[in-house]
């Protein structure tokens, strides 16, 4: 007689040996699992968690990028993986070999590591993110007045690859000091009162600078994950600079720091269940975070559930935080306010999708189809002449920036009302309330990375300008006056150009950066100006 599998088993022990005799029927035709040394096993997932992580997920089971876990993976040879890895995808992954990333002998590494299952990621605690906590300067050691300079037009300029941020004075264009920073440091934001700028690096390490002191200095620092991406502070009056609360890719979590030391004050998870499907997820990551300037809340968007968390922190000294979640759709990224500061809009990345948060009556007013996978960064606010207030994004899948309305007087209210074209794949956007131009960066078109395409506000079906520079181009930023436009040139010996908004001619620049990326100054980031 055939013996009936699990007929004398507990149900959930049953259910795991079935889900593992079903695995092993559909392991028919799958590339076998290669072999790897613990040594090759830790290096694969040191260059994983530097280059594939962000994309595919700690877990490998995707967002940005595609599913890659070994039941995917195993379905092709390792040439084609190899081939993959090395010359990248049309649908967005960068081509790591070509592009001087990894070497062959890397390539094949990786091909056999996404072969084999991922190893399991530590976890990270509270009492983990208190261990590393360091105060370099005691608050009552810090100055106690501004500098004299214009010290509100300082950019905080990320040198990713040396793990460094460096701040620049907006006037004098002058470096005045660089600190160390988070592995492969990702963005920075502004305290509500400017006096602080906050960074955050992929391994989860949060910096602190204090730009009153004479140079800005490093003044405490604390790891609140093993993967982050994201930060901000409390803007709300009365909550000024009082806290800072900090989003982890691995462990999913989010970690809630005093403003003024970085001292670990509270963590909680965002494990769950997608919003739709109400599927089980054990990897929701914290992407975007934005602080209101209306309630004493924090804008969190988490990836894989697709939920948009209000916390609300006004009851943090008690250590306690009330959430709101809202329904939005999966795979939330980047994201910014519309000009009121009422409305947060906040890209779906892989659906093709913009999600509108109401922040007031605290509910999702609608998502919106763009084009493939946008991308805003934060976007971009202006008035168009003939549709009135609108916010854009750029995308990484296609050469398209989508134009929303966002008055919400007009019938056409928070839908797509203008399309420009690009000629290819799009990382950011940019513009500012003084300015008539349109900023759109080039960086992952292969053929014309070293592009920025410029639209004009007041004549928008007029062909848009390009701005040619010697290396790759990536990320824009006005200063405070809004008259000049900063981009980093992206490379080991980088720079940063300084652009006259007006005639878009070269006004300064300033080299010897590794690697320079994001820039942010002072008072736009203070007061989300962008
Ligand atoms: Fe970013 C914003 C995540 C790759 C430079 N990036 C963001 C945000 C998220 C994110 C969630 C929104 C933060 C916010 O507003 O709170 N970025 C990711 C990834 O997961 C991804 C795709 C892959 C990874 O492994 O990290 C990724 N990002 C990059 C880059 O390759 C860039 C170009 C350079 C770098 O750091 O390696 C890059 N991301 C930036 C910058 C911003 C950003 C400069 C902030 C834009 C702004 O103006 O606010």
């Amino acid at each position: 007689m055939k013996k009936q599998i699990g007929s004398a088993l507990p149900p959930i022990l049953a259910a795991v040996l079935a889900a593992g005799i079903a695995g092993s029927v559909s392991a028919k035709g799958l590339q076998p699992v290669p072999k790897m040394t613990d040594q090759e096993m830790k290096d694969a997932a040191f260059i994983y968690f530097d280059r594939c992580s962000g994309c595919h997920g700690a877990l490998r089971k995707g967002a940005t990028g595609p599913n890659i876990t070994p039941e995917k993976t195993r379905k092709k040879t390792l040439a084609k993986l190899e081939k993959i890895i090395y010359e990248g995808t049309d649908g967005g992954m960068p081509g790591w070999g070509k592009d001087g990333f990894l070497t062959k002998e890397q390539t094949k590494l990786m091909a056999r590591f996404v072969q084999n299952d991922p190893p399991e990621p530590p976890q990270w605690n509270l009492k983990d993110m208190k261990k590393s906590w360091k105060v370099h300067v005691p608050v009552d050691k810090r100055p106690t007045k501004p500098p004299k300079s214009n010290w509100q037009n300082y950019f905080g300029v990320i040198q990713r690859d040396a793990g460094k941020v460096s701040i620049v004075d907006g006037d004098t264009k002058k470096i005045l000091s660089t600190v160390d920073s988070g592995f492969a440091v990702h963005i920075l934001r502004s305290s509500a009162s400017g006096r602080y700028m906050y960074a955050i690096g992929r391994d989860g390490r949060a910096s602190m600078v204090d730009l009153w002191a004479d140079p800005p200095n490093l003044v405490a620092e604390v790891r609140i994950a093993i993967d982050a991406r994201s930060l901000d502070t409390s803007k709300y009056k009365g909550f000024e600079d009082k806290y800072v609360v900090a989003g982890g890719y691995w462990p999913p979590h989010y970690a809630i720091l005093d403003g003024d030391t970085l001292e670990p004050l509270k963590v909680v998870s965002t494990i769950g269940y997608t919003y739709d499907t109400g599927d089980f997820h054990p990897e929701p990551r914290v992407a975007s975070i934005v602080a209101s300037h209306t309630a004493p809340e924090w804008i969190l968007n988490v990836k894989e559930t697709g939920i948009v968390l209000l916390v609300d922190y006004s009851r943090m000294d008690t250590g306690t935080v009330t959430e709101t979640m809202i329904n939005a759709e999966r795979f939330l990224h980047d994201g910014g306010w519309d000009s009121t500061k009422r409305y947060f809009l906040v890209a779906a990345n892989a659906r093709d999708t913009i999600s509108v948060i109401d922040t007031l009556e605290r509910k999702l007013v609608k998502n919106i189809v763009t084009g493939t996978k946008p991308h805003p960064g934060r976007g971009a606010n202006w008035v168009d002449p003939e549709f009135g207030k609108v916010w854009a994004t750029v995308h990484l899948g296609e050469g398209l920036v989508s134009i929303i309305s966002t008055d919400p007087t007009k019938d056409y209210a928070w839908t797509v009302v203008r399309e420009w074209k690009l000629d290819g794949n799009s990382l950011f956007i940019k513009t500012h309330p003084k300015s008539k131009h349109v900023y759109c960066d080039n960086t992952i078109n292969k053929n014309k990375s070293n592009v920025l395409t410029v639209f004009s506000i007041d004549n928008p079906t007029a062909p848009p300008k390009e701005l040619t520079f010697e290396k790759k181009v990536v990320h824009m930023e006005y200063n405070k006056a809004g008259d000049e436009v900063w981009v980093s040139l992206w490379d080991k010996d980088g720079e940063l150009v300084i652009i006259d908004d007006k005639t878009l001619k070269v006004k300064h620049r300033i080299k010897g950066l590794d690697n320079p990326t994001g820039k942010f100054n002072v008072y736009n980031t203070m007061y989300d100006i962008y």
